[in-house]
């Protein structure tokens, strides 16, 4: 990490009483940054500082693809439940992890990260029922009356076992080819069953759980494309003839090769607006700094623009841990530190890099710094905050600190520092006064109109 946290040292501070101002009009010695600042919304307590907290907030969720033998990990456990409100077991659904066998049932891997998720009361994405690959032989091996009724059956009991607990099942995976043909992949259940496989996986799982949403799901389909094209038809044809689907799942796996496509906004919207729900369903993208920051806050973004966009998994939590791991592709590092894509993702969906109180650096740490809070002035109407920026043990070049107003009140003026808002939170940078030797304080000053209760809460001090 380069920025450090820390704490807040103090909170509300003690208002200076007894001396009224019966306006604003008296100026503040040392007046260098003044920003009328617009009435701050009534909505939003707190800026949310987790994945999953942020994008609740937005009427999404935030999921991670989930691996059972990683649960035990503390650390592991710990980034799951503190940033994540949805789980897509990575392998332990898949039709080789469940009936190796055929009609013999085998669910203690994905119970597992069922019952964790359901503990901590996160979401579960079904991955999923019918997919050519991590097939067991034994279905590979059948004529087509017996595949047929072997993947009626696997999707009845597989839903049955999880009904009620999953919120979104991709159905049916991978089913087209890539390249410009738009024709249906090759698959023991293409080439045995024909086009017709889909729709009848789809008709069988609305069937046996009429409460999950029914996604299809595939890669190379995030921009405008052939292969995105035929899914289009597809779920089109769908809709137009009762077939029941209700989601469409966009893989997301991004590399230099097969960059963010610059009409993944519009792909979303098209999809959406064929009456189907779209979910980013294994978002990982390679790379790494800012570059992959700018990425992630663009993927975030796009979601967010399309209103039936409802969620966002990203394929994996630390690099370590994914499919690619070479390509460094996730929001944590192998020590489960967050990446600047981490930050980039939690600050468009309207989070707060900098809130987690799971991260505080501690008073005295290299490049820390603290912020403390004091009532400055008091009238009938409003006061002056006061907020002492100190630095740690080192020398910093630069500030950062959040401060939560009262949805009651407005902040109109803000000296020495440059204040931008999110909902209720203001958050207030250095301007020339970042520089400070360790153990060095400066501070700087805001008006408050709109009561003088309560104070301000002070979040964390952020340094660089
Ligand atoms: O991440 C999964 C990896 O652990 C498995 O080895 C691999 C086997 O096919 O599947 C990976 O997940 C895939 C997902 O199920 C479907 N879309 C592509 C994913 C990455 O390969």
């Amino acid at each position: 990490m380069i920025r450090k946290r820390t704490r807040t040292r103090g909170g509300g501070g003690t208002p200076a009483r007894g001396r009224l101002r019966a306006a604003l009009g008296a100026t503040t010695t040392a007046l260098l940054t003044v920003t009328a600042l617009a009435a701050l919304p009534q909505t939003t307590a707190h800026a949310a500082g987790t994945l999953g907290a942020a994008a609740a907030e937005q009427g999404r969720y935030f999921g991670a693809a989930v691996a059972a033998n990683h649960l035990g990990e503390a650390q592991y456990a710990a980034t799951l439940d503190r940033e994540f409100n949805s789980v897509t077991p990575e392998n332990e659904m898949k039709w080789d992890a469940v009936e190796p066998s055929r009609g013999s049932f085998s669910f203690s891997r994905a119970d597992q990260i069922v019952d964790h998720a359901r503990g901590k009361g996160m979401k579960v994405r079904g991955h999923t029922l019918v997919w050519h690959s991590q097939l067991p032989g034994w279905v590979s091996g059948l004529g087509a009356s017996d595949l047929r009724s072997a993947m009626n059956n696997h999707i009845t009991q597989v839903m049955t076992h999880y009904k009620g607990d999953i919120h979104s099942w991709d159905v049916v995976n991978e089913a087209f080819q890539d390249g410009g043909s738009g024709a249906r992949r090759s698959s023991p259940f293409q080439d045995r069953l024909g086009d017709g496989f889909i729709e009848e996986a789809f008709r069988t799982a609305r069937a046996t759980d009429p409460a999950a949403k029914l996604c299809y799901n595939d890669y190379n389909t995030d921009g405008v494309n052939a292969k995105s094209n035929a899914v289009y038809n597809m779920v089109k044809d769908f809709k137009s003839r009762g077939v029941p689907i209700d989601c469409v799942g966009f893989q997301s796996h991004f590399n230099p090769n097969s960059p963010v496509p610059s009409d993944y906004r519009a792909n979303l919207q098209r999809f959406a607006d064929l009456g189907v729900d779209v979910q980013i369903t294994e978002l990982d993208i390679e790379g790494s700094g800012q570059a992959q920051a700018t990425n992630y806050g663009n993927v975030v973004r796009a979601c967010l623009a399309v209103s039936r966009c409802t969620g966002i998994t990203v394929w994996g939590i630390p690099d370590k841990y994914s499919w690619r791991s070479s390509g460094t592709p996730l929001l944590f590092d192998d020590n489960y530190n967050k990446k600047p894509a981490y930050d980039a993702a939690l600050s468009a969906l309207g989070g707060t890099p900098g809130e987690d109180p799971e991260e505080p650096g501690e008073p005295g740490e290299p490049g820390a710094c603290t912020a403390a809070y004091t009532t400055a002035e008091q009238w009938s109407g409003g006061y002056n905050g006061k907020v002492t920026i100190t630095a740690g043990s080192t020398a910093i070049s630069s500030w950062s600190v959040n401060l939560t107003i009262a949805s009651s009140q407005q902040v109109v003026s803000v000296w020495n520092g440059s204040p931008s808002t999110n909902g209720n939170v203001m958050t207030v940078r250095s301007t020339w006064n970042g520089s400070l030797a360790p153990g060095a304080s400066t501070s700087f000053g805001f008006t408050v109109n709109g009561g003088t209760t309560p104070a301000p809460q002070v979040g964390t001090c952020t340094a660089s």
